[in-house]
């Protein structure tokens, strides 16, 4: 009998835990969280032990595949790698030849990873490099850009120093990040306090020591109330604001008319509540935080709220403090040299991107885009034609709005490429279908964790692949051996950790004792004064000339959103401990555990419908319906119906996930178009749906 123990990094969502896989006789015993990482505390969520699932199951493209019907029917050809490589290249090099290099475009899950491919990008010359997270969280990096000139990732969550924790859009206990969820529960330990701000009571709500629910789209009424309350009994940190913040007497103005009282009606939250929370959250300050959220691509004014979290952060001088948004260090602050990055074989394409951003609108960052308006040029064929799209670990007819138009949209391609590890509705869709090998089977790029305690850390594989799979630097090796591209073929994995090493003084050995390799022996917590911003002033700007610049306001006026017309419902949704996005409900044992989704619906509203728990509904929208079991319940605002998000599969290949629960993507008629312009990201939750009892006939 063998025995191994591998250091690897969870690919079951998009958090990456370091994990340690318990490998006998070259099969995978058992996965726990790295022990040399405290806060993971050994554990894994149910997702991350499911990943044995993942690699056992046969319901996953086992080989290249290129699509012999039309798109979407199904028909696929198996192919040689060798084959399916020539077909993708050859291809990439016609549009090149044909269109230009920047007819090519791509699009990832973002994360830790990407440096190789993106260099591949860059080496065949198009600037049109996109991620998911125009359906994600580009609104809370936007906002946190437009306050500080730093993204949102430049500070950490010290959750396990805090005193009070809020959350908003955040379900942490179900929408999970081990470390984090293992920190907070030290805390409430401890006796931090938790407020939860949501549309209905989650597993955080039910954890929480305040929980206020909200009418839907409110937020920022809320929001704006608990800056009027804290300016106005001075509860404030004066010294903070004096010393860091630009623009606060434009604040001050803009904020005369937003009274809690004026706030409750448009909430529903009482004024006595809001203010006995402001006050317990100046006793507890600067440890606070006020979580600026995550999926925040929900309503137009998102980008405002996620503004005014960030505001409320800075006024109780939480942001940059101990048990508050401390800010993180990366390689460099630590004396350190950081991984040598392909990116910088290449120079920079010179062609103005497709999506506009950098030139058409200069308020959004510029590295990832946003792939809504990436789709809308492949659609439109303008600035430029595009004819080459390759979804990299991204699922977008799941993940975006509207999937039918999306469909039509990239009917102007000429080649449609999917990399996965399993079905997707994209994959589906697809021209060529390349199998990545799942994260057990693969060795990922040395990636840098920048953190209070920052680290380098590393993927191995820890068993065979079982498929005819390959790992992603073996994918792009091969596509840049094909397009001329020799500074990225590699044969051996150690070759290209070499390359990223050269710079550090560090070897792969030196990852052997725990997987990973820490650049600090403690976690540093930097002074505020030391601590310089990416903005004119140096400070934390109110008034953004950026936002400005492009017809946005620095301070936006509340708008009520959108009321439901009767007999309508805001369709909202979120996620569950239990699965990924909609990458995990044909997971065998994740099926087992939720095979469907279910329709929240607030219970006086069920009863006008004639509804009871567990009935099966019928979901309509612009004479579009599927059913779904009703879960009739008391804890959602009755102007809202909620559904966990990644359901309604109807892919053949799938028999676990077909046909099981409501797909929430196909409700947003229209939803590529509507988009938060101040913010980048596509509302999800500006739409309205009917809900009838029985099956539809
Ligand atoms: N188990 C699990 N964990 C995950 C993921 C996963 O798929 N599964 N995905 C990861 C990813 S990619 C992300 S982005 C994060 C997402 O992490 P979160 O953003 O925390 O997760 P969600 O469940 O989408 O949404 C959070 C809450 O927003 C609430 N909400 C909806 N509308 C409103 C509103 O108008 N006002 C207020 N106040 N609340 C509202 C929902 O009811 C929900 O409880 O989770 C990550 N972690
Ligand atoms: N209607 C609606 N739309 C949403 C959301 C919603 O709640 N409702 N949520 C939004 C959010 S927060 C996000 S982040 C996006 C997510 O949208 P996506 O990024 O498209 O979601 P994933 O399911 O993570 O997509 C990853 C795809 O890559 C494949 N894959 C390949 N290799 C790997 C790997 O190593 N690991 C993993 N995990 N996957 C791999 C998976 O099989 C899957 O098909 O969707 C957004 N869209
Ligand atoms: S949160 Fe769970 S699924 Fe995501 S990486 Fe960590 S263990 Fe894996
Ligand atoms: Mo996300």
């Amino acid at each position: 009998m063998t025995k191994k123990s591998v250091f690897s990094v969870c690919g079951m969502c998009t958090i990456r835990c370091p994990i340690q896989v318990e490998v006998e006789n070259g099969q995978v015993e058992f996965i726990s969280g790295n022990p040399h990482l405290p806060a993971m505390k050994g554990a894994v969520c149910p997702r991350g032990a499911a990943g044995t699932a993942l690699l056992h199951d046969s319901e996953r493209p086992q080989t290249p595949l290129i699509r012999a019907g039309e798109r979407g029917e199904g028909k696929w050809r198996k192919a040689t790698w060798d084959q399916a490589l020539d077909y993708v290249a050859e291809k990439l090099n016609q549009v090149k030849a044909e269109y230009g290099a920047r007819a090519i475009s791509f699009s990832d899950r973002s994360g830790p990873f990407r440096d190789m491919h993106r260099a591949f990008l860059k080496g065949i010359g198009t600037p049109n490099y996109n991620n998911h997270d125009s359906s994600c969280a580009r609104n809370v990096q936007h906002a946190a850009l437009s306050l500080t000139g730093m993204g949102r990732k430049a500070v950490a969550y010290d959750f396990k120093n805090a005193k009070h924790v809020v959350l908003q859009f955040r379900n942490i206990f179900e929408a999970i990040n081990v470390q984090e969820v293992n920190n907070l529960m030290d805390a409430l330990e401890k006796g931090c306090k938790l407020t939860v701000i949501d549309i209905r009571a989650n597993i955080s709500a039910a954890k929480a020591s305040r929980f206020m629910m909200i009418r839907p789209g409110t937020d920022y009424a809320f929001n704006l109330a608990v800056i009027h309350e804290l300016i106005n009994k001075r509860l404030y940190d004066e010294q903070f604001v004096n010393r860091y913040v630009e623009g606060f007497q434009a604040l001050e103005q803009f904020i005369t008319p937003y009274t809690p009282e004026w706030a409750e009606k448009e909430t529903g939250i009482e004024a006595t509540t809001l203010r006995n929370f402001v006050e317990e959250l100046a006793k507890a300050a600067p440890s606070v935080i006020w979580h600026p959220g995550w999926m925040t691509a929900r309503y137009k004014d998102s980008f405002y709220i996620c503004r005014s979290i960030y505001i409320i952060n800075a006024l109780l001088g939480s942001y940059g403090a101990k048990g508050g948004l401390p800010f993180v260090s990366k390689p460099a602050d630590v004396g350190v040299n950081g991984l040598k990055s392909f990116m910088d074989l290449y120079p920079a394409p010179k062609e103005k991107r497709a999506d506009g951003v950098g030139w058409k609108y200069t308020h959004f960052e510029n590295g990832p885009g946003l792939a809504h308006l990436l789709f809308k040029a492949i659609e439109e064929q303008s600035p430029y034609p595009i004819k080459a799209y390759i979804a990299y670990r991204h699922d977008p007819l799941m993940g975006y709005p509207d999937p039918d138009r999306l469909r039509r949209m990239w009917d102007n391609l000429d080649l449609l490429v999917s990399v996965t590890f399993s079905w997707s509705d994209t994959a589906w869709h697809s021209d060529v279908v390349l199998p990545l090998s799942t994260y057990l089977e693969r060795e990922s790029l040395i990636a840098t964790k920048n953190d209070l305690k920052p680290y380098f850390f590393v993927r191995k594989r820890a068993v065979a692949p079982r498929y005819d799979s390959l790992a992603d630097w073996e994918i792009i090796s091969g596509l840049a051996r094909r397009m001329n591209l020799p500074e990225l073929v590699f044969d051996r994995v150690e070759d290209l950790w070499k390359f990223q090493l050269r710079d550090t003084g560090m070897t792969i050995e030196d990852f052997n004792a725990k997987g990973l390799a820490n650049l600090a022996e403690e976690a540093i917590y930097k002074k505020f004064e030391d601590y310089t911003f990416n903005t004119d002033s140096g400070k934390i700007e109110i008034l953004s000339k950026k936002l400005e610049e492009n017809g946005q306001p620095s301070l936006k006026p509340y708008e009520p959103p959108t009321s439901p017309k009767a007999g309508e419902y805001r369709l909202t949704f979120g996620r569950c401990a239990i699965h990924t996005q909609g990458h995990t409900v044909n997971n065998p044992l994740l099926n087992e555990q939720m095979p469907e989704n279910t329709l929240w619906i607030n219970t006086a509203e069920a009863q006008k419908l004639n509804i009871s728990d567990r009935d099966i509904v019928t979901v309509s929208q612009n004479g579009y319906s599927e059913t779904i079991r009703a879960q009739v319940t008391d804890h959602i605002h009755p102007e809202a119906v909620f559904v966990i998000h990644g359901f309604g599969h109807r892919i053949k290949a799938e028999s676990r996930a077909f046909g099981k629960g409501l797909a929430d993507n196909k409700f947003m008629a229209g939803g590529l178009d509507i988009w938060d312009k101040a913010g980048g990201a596509v509302a999800y939750q500006e739409h309205f749906i009917t809900v009838s009892k029985g099956q539809a006939q």
